[in-house]
């Protein structure tokens, strides 16, 4: 037997037992090429920790701004101020464009945008009331880590009193954003302007602790090492342990086109299936494992489901981070192809609200 079967067999009964993962297995999974007995550890994983349901959500991106005064290498989409093609949404173009999604019955509105360094702190609280106010039923998921630290910043309070007035306006979650990868090594490298590692931490940490629930992400495939995946992965599992406040995973896929990392050529097939089933694996305390089908392509996102995926984001409309850095993705799917994709994987379709309620079980 060679020593790699030995270490997968070593994980396989840890795995069966239901214990921890630790650093030294996870690193041993992202360095196997046995990606069918990876994925089918992942699979068993999944099975036991979310079941056969596959989530998505009916929900639309909302990007309100590309001018970012962070200029992070893997970033296709970021723009300075007075650039061409900079462009920043006044209130009523963002209401309009919540309006028309609004007839489309969705229940989630996603907003991320760059750290602007002009725009002031009410704009973004204006923004989430008006929101907020157009249909205080819809959810609003909005801003990363980074932004609200940022806004801090700028507003001149803290962490906490800005998460507590965007709550107030009408926030109801954040997404994972801006995490990319936690070791100081790499984002010297590639985002040396924005937050820390542990910075990105502690704004979950102080949201959580004010009762809003987030997602977390990491950016793979660009100067990372395979340990510097399993430490990202690691420090957010400590973190879910602390204050249980992550709801999903999600793996973001690294696509080089049109960024300063453009020379890279970002991850294979078999490296995003490989990353998803490790963090399956390794997230024992995340019940939801992401794949975000803008970014691996939605045959794959597909397939994830065997690899220990049980959430397929939703319909989108308009993603524009992924497709400025090259996505040949669409823009959004209907409902009905992802209900489709799950069933054909042999899952229950089962739209879902930002936290996970049920809003619709598609039972055969
Ligand atoms: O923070 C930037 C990443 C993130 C590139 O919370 C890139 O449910 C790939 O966080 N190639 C924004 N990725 C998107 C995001 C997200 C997406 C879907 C669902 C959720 C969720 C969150 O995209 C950025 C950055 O980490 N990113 N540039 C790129 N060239």
């Amino acid at each position: 037997m060679d020593a790699e079967t030995r270490v997968l067999d070593a994980i396989e009964e840890k795995v069966a037992a239901g214990e921890r993962l630790d650093s030294r297995d996870g690193l041993a999974l992202l360095e196997s090429r046995d990606l069918l007995r990876i994925g089918d550890l992942a699979d068993r994983a999944r099975r036991r920790l979310a079941g056969d349901e596959v989530f998505f959500v009916n929900n639309r991106h909302i990007n309100h701004t590309n001018v970012c005064g962070n200029s992070c290498k893997f970033c296709a989409f970021s723009a300075t101020e007075g650039a061409e093609g900079a462009y920043t949404m006044t209130l009523e173009q963002i209401l309009d464009r919540a309006r028309r999604s609004l007839d489309d019955g969705i229940t989630e509105l996603h907003i991320v945008g760059g750290e602007h360094p002009s725009l002031p702190y009410e704009y973004y609280l204006e923004m989430i009331s008006a929101l907020h106010e157009l249909d205080p039923t819809v959810h609003i998921q909005a801003f990363t880590a980074s932004e609200i630290a940022f806004f801090a910043g700028r507003a001149g309070k803290t962490v906490e009193q800005v998460l507590l007035e965007l709550k107030a306006a009408g926030l109801g979650s954040m997404p994972g954003g801006g995490a990319e990868i936690f070791a100081q090594r790499v984002r010297s490298q590639v985002c040396s302007r924005k937050i820390s590692g542990q910075g990105w931490l502690d704004v979950m940490r102080t949201a959580h602790g004010v009762g809003i629930k987030s997602n977390a992400t990491m950016l793979y495939g660009h100067v990372e090492t395979y340990a510097e995946r399993i430490d990202h992965l690691v420090r957010l599992r400590r973190l879910q342990d602390e204050t249980g406040g992550f709801g999903s995973f999600i793996p973001l896929s690294f696509h080089p086109a049109n960024t300063e990392l453009a020379d890279l050529r970002g991850p294979t097939g078999f490296d995003d299936l490989k990353m998803l089933a490790a963090s399956r694996l390794m997230l024992d305390n995340f019940r939801h494992i992401k794949a975000f089908w803008i970014m691996i392509g939605v045959k794959l996102a597909q397939v994830s489901l065997h690899f220990g995926v049980n959430d397929i984001d939703g319909t989108v409309v308009e993603e524009k981070i992924t497709h400025a850095a090259g996505a040949d993705t669409e823009q959004a799917i209907t409902r009905d192809e992802l209900i489709r994709l799950i069933r054909d994987a042999g899952r229950i379709p089962v739209e879902r609200d930002t936290l996970y309620n049920v809003v619709r079980r598609f039972e055969d």
